[in-house]
């Protein structure tokens, strides 16, 4: 039995920042355009959602959104019937009556729990795993993930392709950036910084500003800007802001669209990144990056970015992988980067053919939404 047909309920808290419903916005709408299911998407910070689709209407209960059912998810929950699949993202609690709606039905649905992504090896052994059970109805593990035997990466079809022709297309790139009132001077590099707050910025920013070269540094409205601001000795930034010191411009832009934020990531040069989706987002973009891993109690985050390091730097040169260790250990610790940068820039053409053929690596792999379709056929 295909999918097609089948009703799916996909659960959203936003518990802080943009990555829960970043995760479960994109799903939603994989899941209906590509494998023709009927998603509804309960979220309880409308708010929060607005900022990555502006045409959400924070006051309803129900809109339709690109195909996809997004229901506010209230605190007093009002009743729905269960869907087919439900999915409960980040290990979010599904209200009481629906569970009992979930068990209720004659043929109990498919419950999944998907989880946080990690490269730590325990993933592999654990995804697809049963979990807790409600009543009749059996909860599964699925883990996102970059190794066989994960759930993958969330990818939509045709991706890389669309990435790669906008990237050999110069006039489709200033184009893009133009609408975003953004021109770099011609022969400037361009830099994305989305990140949580970060006192190691300061040192980049001093390196980026003495470099012969000019950069263009693009900062989304965010955490980060109160360091910006420091750095520069300006008020509070907002969107539009311009400043130049020495070499370095930067320029404040707005939070924008997924799809959009997705094809910023493609003209830039270097991405530095943050959390989970936008994490993803930079490695299709093929471009070298950063990561600002999100912190976590007792430090158990600082596992997390050494599983990664120890994937993605694999097929690198022991001098290109010690300085893309350095270079994001430190950023994640808050330390001065500027010397990292320095060391990593020494390897920048390497760099820059091990980001492509990572993202090239990774897309060998069945997406995220697939694999959930198929996980579910195998379910039946
Ligand atoms: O915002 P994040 O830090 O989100 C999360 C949450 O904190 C979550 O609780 C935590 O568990 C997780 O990180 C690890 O980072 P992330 O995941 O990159 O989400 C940001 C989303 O915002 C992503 O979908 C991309 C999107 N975005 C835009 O749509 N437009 C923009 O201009 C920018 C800068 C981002």
């Amino acid at each position: 039995m295909a999918a097609t047909n089948t009703r799916w309920d996909i659960f959203c808290t936003v518990v802080d920042n943009y990555g829960d419903i970043g995760v479960t916005w994109r799903l939603a709408r994989q899941l209906v355009a590509e494998h023709g299911v009927a998603v509804r998407l309960w979220v309880d910070d409308l708010r929060a959602f607005e900022r990555l689709c502006p045409e959400i209407e924070p006051g309803l209960a129900q809109q339709r959104q690109q195909g996809v059912e997004v229901r506010h998810w209230p605190q007093e929950w009002v009743g729905a019937d269960a869907a087919d699949v439900v999915i409960a993202a980040f290990a979010c609690q599904l209200p009481g009556p629906y569970m009992d709606a979930m068990a209720e039905r004659e043929q109990p649905p498919l419950w999944m729990n998907l989880d946080y992504l990690s490269a730590e090896d325990w993933v592999v052994g654990c995804h697809g795993l049963p979990s807790v059970k409600y009543r009749s109805v059996q909860k599964f593990f699925f883990f996102p993930g970059f190794q066989p035997g994960t759930g993958g990466l969330l990818r939509e079809q045709g991706l890389i392709e669309r990435r790669q022709a906008f990237q050999q297309d110069p006039a489709a790139q200033r184009t893009f950036l133009q609408e975003l009132g953004i021109d770099p001077a011609p022969g400037s590099q361009l830099i994305s910084l989305f990140a949580y707050e970060n006192a190691g910025l300061a040192s980049w920013l001093d390196v980026l500003a003495a470099d012969a070269r000019p950069t263009h540094l693009l900062v989304p409205e965010g955490r980060i800007l109160g360091d910006v601001a420091r750095w520069l000795g300006a008020d509070a930034l907002t969107a539009g802001a311009l400043q130049v010191r020495g070499s370095l411009t930067v320029q404040v832009i707005p939070f924008v669209r997924q799809d959009q934020y997705d094809r910023l990531l493609w003209c830039c040069d270097f991405n530095a990144v943050r959390g989970e989706d936008s994490f993803v987002r930079a490695q299709w973009a093929g471009r070298p990056m950063l990561w600002h891993i999100y912190q976590q109690e007792e430090d158990i985050h600082l596992d997390k970015l050494d599983a990664f390091l120890a994937l993605y730097t694999k097929g690198l040169s022991s001098g290109a992988a010690e300085a893309t260790g350095g270079l994001w250990r430190a950023w994640s610790a808050g330390l001065p980067i500027g010397q990292h940068w320095l060391a990593a820039r020494k390897h920048w053409a390497e760099l820059q053919r091990h980001a492509q053929s990572w993202s090239l690596e990774q897309a060998l792999q069945a997406d995220l939404a697939t694999a959930l379709v198929q996980f579910y056929r195998n379910w039946l």
